[in-house]
């Protein structure tokens, strides 16, 4: 008899496992841990009880045997070349993440991809299953995995499942293109607890229930048509490990290296700075052309003020991740020909990952941190920021098309979209007075230490621990304003039922209260 499989109580799925494989100059093969908010935020929950994370490891073709690593159970779910190319870079990355980041480029729509995506979240729901303890706790991460929420339920319909969305959930109007948008909300509603970035978010999901699949809704609930099952959707937002990373930015050797980066660069007077993955919704684009302009127009040029921009590479087997590479340094190259000086080029370009603590010097050495994207779920590189300013320098240039924009309110806010308004903005984050920033920076910075990566698990594990199992007696009796927008698709209680007013996801006793928006 082969001896059973350990089970879990607490399961995570996500798309990728949170460990790279490395080879080793003898040909070892070793699992290190990918840093990442969301793995330590996990260790801090699993310290306490023993948990299993379903994943790709990352390579196409057969995958590695199950294995424990710091405490954690890791479950490999193999991916073919086939499917590495048509569920993740096909439908997960050129389909829904288009659809999701407000069509900055259009979607792309294949059929085999679709069944591919299908496939492989049959193929997660199955891992899942396996290692699922009786009544386990189940945390589905992100937008590759819509399905599996109710496959998952299909097969164990003992355990509770959560999903988070760690990306944008759009308006109606832009996910109704989505051939397989029934689908996908149906593949949703098989979880319990639905978390997102923002309250809009939420919204937009309940909304699209409503319109599009004619469900019942009611302020953050929707009701599963055939069963008595009620679905909460709010905003849980995520945040960035504020006391590790702070301990990693006072060291020393990583202040030091702040300094260094500075004396390497001329010691400008102001030194810019952009970190982003390189994809189309960061707004890197954008903000290089304000830069150009400021500096064309003379009103800032080096060697007194300089732009490091960090474009972490990305996706580059999808055409529109292609296209945007070769335009950024198109555009790098044209500023630092016509702009730049012999020894101080106008722009740093570095198209290259870096280890945590260079990211942290990094960061204390920019006087201005411009987060400029078109649309982003959150963006950590913002917090980032934040945490590693002990000092209460720097300055921070936040689109508001960004979930963090919704918490760090005190930044200098910007529309990307809005040149001539950028500039401004980037004008006065470099002119306003010291003291005025710092007072800003204090701000900012109590926001993410009252709000880490560590709270954010906790609130999430408990607002799934508390989602309603039944049909509040309330939410079939009392009678609700009338919504005002059109449904798409009429559905038996389509406006009447559904409103998501202003007073959306409050009131919902303790642990709910806690798991509404971030604008507190
Ligand atoms: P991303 O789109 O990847 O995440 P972001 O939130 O900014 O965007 O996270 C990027 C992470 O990569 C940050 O931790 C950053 O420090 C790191 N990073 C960037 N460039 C790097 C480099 N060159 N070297 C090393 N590290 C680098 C998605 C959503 C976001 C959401 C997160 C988490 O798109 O909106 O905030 O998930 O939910």
């Amino acid at each position: 008899m082969p001896t059973p499989r350990p089970t879990y109580d607490l399961v995570i799925a996500a798309n990728r496992l949170p460990v790279d494989k490395v080879v080793t100059d003898d040909g070892e093969v070793e699992w290190r841990r990918s840093p990442g908010g969301l793995v330590t935020a996990m260790e801090s929950v699993m310290r306490s009880q023993p948990g299993a994370w379903v994943g790709w490891a990352g390579d196409a073709g057969e995958a590695p045997e199950p294995f424990d690593e710091d405490g954690i159970h890791l479950h490999p779910v193999p991916l073919s070349t086939e499917e590495v190319r048509d569920y993740y870079e096909g439908f997960s990355n050129d389909t829904l993440w288009p659809i999701y980041h407000d069509v900055i480029v259009p979607a792309t729509f294949h059929r085999e991809w679709w069944s591919s995506y299908e496939t492989v979240n049959r193929r997660f729901a199955e891992a899942v299953a396996e290692v699922a303890a009786e009544g386990a706790t189940v945390w589905v991460q992100d937008y590759q995995l819509q399905l599996v929420p109710t496959l998952l339920r299909r097969l164990r319909p003992d355990v509770r499942i959560g999903w988070f969305n760690h990306i944008p959930f759009p308006p109606v109007e832009l996910f109704a293109q989505l051939p397989w948008r029934a689908q996908l909300l149906e593949g949703l509603l098989g979880a319990d607890f639905l978390g997102f970035q923002r309250q809009a978010d939420a919204r937009n999901f309940v909304r699209a229930c409503r319109q599009l699949l004619g469900a019942q809704t009611k302020r953050d609930r929707v009701t599963v048509e055939g069963s008595r099952r009620q679905v909460r959707a709010a905003a849980i937002p995520i945040s960035v490990d504020f006391r590790g990373l702070e301990e990693l930015a006072r060291r020393p050797d990583v202040m030091a290296r702040a300094r260094e980066i500075r004396a390497s660069l001329g010691d400008p007077e102001v030194l810019m700075l952009g970190v982003d993955r390189l994809d189309y919704t960061k707004g890197i684009r954008h903000r290089l052309k304000a830069y150009e302009e400021l500096l064309s127009e003379r009103r800032i040029g080096p060697p007194e003020v300089t732009l490091v921009q960090v474009a972490t590479p990305s996706r580059e087997r999808v055409d529109a991740y292609r296209i945007l590479r070769g335009e950024i340094e198109q555009t790098v190259g044209r500023i630092n020909g016509e702009l730049g000086k012999i020894g101080a080029p106008a722009v740093h370009y570095l198209h290259h990952s870096y280890p945590r603590e260079e990211m942290a010097a990094l960061f204390q050495a920019a006087d201005v941190m411009l987060v400029t994207p078109l649309r982003d779920g959150m963006n950590l590189v913002a917090k980032e920021y934040v945490t590693c300013r002990h000092d209460l320098g720097g300055a921070l240039v936040l689109s508001e098309f960004t979930g963090a924009w919704h918490e760090l309110h005190q930044a200098f806010a910007c529309n990307p979209h809005d040149i001539e308004g950028l500039k401004q903005t980037i004008l006065r984050a470099i002119n306003t007075p010291a003291k005025d920033k710092q007072r800003i920076m204090k701000a900012l910075r109590r926001r993410v230490s009252d709000h880490d990566v560590q709270r954010w698990a906790a609130r999430y594990l408990a607002a799934l621990a508390a989602a309603p199992e039944l049909p509040q007696p309330e939410a079939r009796n009392t009678p609700t304003p009338h919504s005002v927008e059109t449904p798409l698709m009429p559905g038996p209680s389509d406006s009447r039922s559904g409103s998501d007013g202003e007073s959306y996801g409050e009131s919902q006793g303790a642990a709910r209260g806690e798991a509404t928006g971030s604008r507190s």
